[in-house]
């Protein structure tokens, strides 16, 4: 009787919430594949129209693209895909964005909740599958939760350490109904890093007395500077301190490489020995987002432990101190780390003598130089590399996968300018990552030239999405590192297994056949001669290209390779 007047709650349907839902925190773009349980997901993205959505050809390239998208963009890249095999096929793009702290959204659609327990097609435990992969999960079990944990996972993945986060989104859950005034988001969440931390001050203090002190501080950043946007910030600090800056292959884009303080790659992927002797001359390493892992550090023997003080700047508390005993932690954001560093010198500047890292370039790059040069067939990877970087832009978009393409291109690649021009997958290093990633990456930067660089293992791995770079006309050139061989395992075999060779070897395949028929225009080169030109026509096509380079395979090639697998 007394019952107060409510107005009437306007619902929409759980798959429209989802989609209002992404819109609501800046989602333009979803990379994925319809499955039968997507089938309202689909509907609502018909009748909505408000989003862009683009079909791949499996599901791991669906989250490859989303994690390319969201390195370039800065935005949370997302993908989907249905239950059952959607789910165990994304599963891997997911892995490698959350290890490299790329934060991608995937949904994959679901076996109703009223149908489990009961032998459903395609059923399986989502929630536990994901669980030890992503930052984030969770499986939705009524729609009127999709608001909640929409906001919770876009908080989950751009605040703190990026990483990647999953939901499952059974089919009734898809159709039940969601109230409307329950549908907002904070589009502040849809970017990354989204809510910046700063460090201690009185850490900040301790770590600016202590690199006063310091006779050889050297910077080794990871991929934490770009994603944090602190290279302005690392300039600035490393020129107070005349200091060298090294980076890992996701640091790449730090700094500009043809900078003086710049020393290039670290590692036993890029690294050489050159580089290596400036990382072992340091009495001060700062490590900036970098987790300082096995392959950054050299199994963890450069810089050698106890040889040099640590400062370490880290958005993960559980970073510094976990591999090198550390003199101060500096846990934050790196802009607002590397900020405050400065501030806490301001006035103070020191001549650092950056001699013996132009004596170390300069010693590494004549050895590069006089490969670079060769006439000799196969193709050396260094004239592969040296003609690429004449030929492409300084805004151009690298992607490097496994094999010879990432630790040549790391090391020998001179991004010019900063920020997110070459990437790499880094985490689990799988083969067949660059074609799809670059494939995002120019989705989100369509107006520069995005280049991908794969081994022929990596070809056989991602070949199915050139049906999708044609059809989406994308102007990106595919280039292959053809050998026949898993060459970086061969040569693993030749450096640590005297030689005995088993099972490394594929047959000979003509790629550019391959894309051919695809309908991308396609070159296979066999002469370093004819290099250049090919490589000049396919960078300026204005729909996708592949160019098939018949190269030496890396166990026939001599040093770095021999160090770089051994
Ligand atoms: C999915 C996956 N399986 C296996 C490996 C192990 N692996 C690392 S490098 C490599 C060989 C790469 O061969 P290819 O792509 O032909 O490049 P190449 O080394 O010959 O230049 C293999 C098999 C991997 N990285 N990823």
């Amino acid at each position: 009787m007394n019952k107060p007047v409510e107005a009437p709650a306007v619902a929409i349907s759980g798959a429209e919430a989802v989609v209002e839902m992404l819109r609501a925190h800046g989602v333009e773009v979803i990379f994925g594949l319809c499955g039968d349980t997507s089938l309202p997901l689909y509907d609502a993205m018909a009748r909505l129209g408000s989003m862009r959505h683009i079909l791949t050809r499996d599901e791991r390239h669906a989250a490859y693209m989303a994690d390319g998208y969201a390195r370039l963009s800065g935005k949370v890249g997302v993908c989907e895909g249905p239950s059952g095999g959607g789910a165990t096929y994304i599963l891997p793009g997911l892995v490698e964005a959350n290890e490299s702290s790329v934060p991608i959204l995937a949904i994959n659609t679901d076996v109703s909740v009223s149908s489990r327990g009961k032998f459903t097609l395609t059923e399986l435990d989502q929630r536990a599958l994901m669980k030890p992969l992503t930052k984030w999960n969770a499986v939705l079990d009524r729609s009127a939760d999709i608001p909640r944990v929409l906001r919770k996972a876009f908080e989950a993945m751009t605040t703190g350490r990026p990483g990647a986060a999953h939901i499952a989104l059974p089919f009734d859950v898809q159709n039940g109904s969601v109230e409307r005034g329950d549908v907002w988001g904070d589009p502040t969440l849809g970017s990354f890093p989204s809510r910046r931390v700063a460090p201690d001050p009185s850490l900040v203090e301790l770590g600016a007395k202590l690199l006063r002190r310091a006779k050889n501080p050297l910077f080794i950043c990871g991929g934490g500077v770009v994603l944090s946007g602190a290279e302005g910030e690392l300039l600035a600090l490393a020129e107070t301190l005349g200091a060298p800056v090294a980076t890992t292959i996701s640091g790449k884009g730090s700094i500009d490489e043809r900078s003086a303080n710049a020393v290039g790659v670290v590692g036993s992927n890029g690294g050489t020995p050159e580089t290596r002797a400036v990382v072992d001359a340091a009495d001060v390493v700062i490590f900036v987002g970098c987790r300082a892992g096995s392959v950054t550090t050299e199994r963890w023997r450069h810089p050698a432990p106890g040889t040099a003080r640590i400062i370490h700047i880290d958005v993960d508390p559980a970073v510094p101190g976990t591999n090198y005993q550390v003199d101060v932690p500096l846990v934050g954001d790196a802009r607002l780390c590397l900020a405050a560093l400065n501030q806490a010198l301001e006035g103070y500047r020191r001549e650092g003598d950056l001699k013996f890292v132009e004596q170390q370039k300069r010693a590494k790059f004549e050895k590069f130089d006089a490969l670079a040069r060769s006439d000799e067939t196969p193709i050396k990877p260094e004239r592969v590399v040296s003609t690429l970087s004449e030929c492409l832009d300084e805004d151009a978009i690298v992607v490097a996968d496994p094999g010879t393409p990432c630790p040549y291109l790391s090391a020998y690649y001179l991004v010019r300018g900063t920020g997110r021009r070459y990437f790499s997958n880094r985490a689990h290093g799988a083969l067949g990552y660059a074609a799809a990633a670059s494939m995002g990456a120019h989705v989100a930067r369509p107006q520069v030239k995005t280049v991908a660089v794969m081994g022929d293992g990596s070809f056989g791995m991602c070949v199915g999405e050139l049906e999708t770079a044609v059809r989406l006309k994308l102007p990106i050139t595919f280039i292959v590192i053809s050998n026949a061989v898993y060459g970086w395992i061969k040569a693993g075999q030749k450096t640590g297994y005297s030689q005995r060779y088993f099972s490394v070897d594929f047959g000979v395949t003509d790629h550019a056949k391959v894309a051919d028929a695809f309908g991308v225009k396609s070159r296979r080169v066999t002469q370093p001669a004819e290099l250049s030109g090919v490589l000049k026509k396919a960078l300026a096509a204005d729909g996708p290209t592949l160019v098939d380079i018949v190269c030496q395979p890396l166990h026939e090639a001599k040093a770095p390779v021999s160090e770089w697998v051994a």
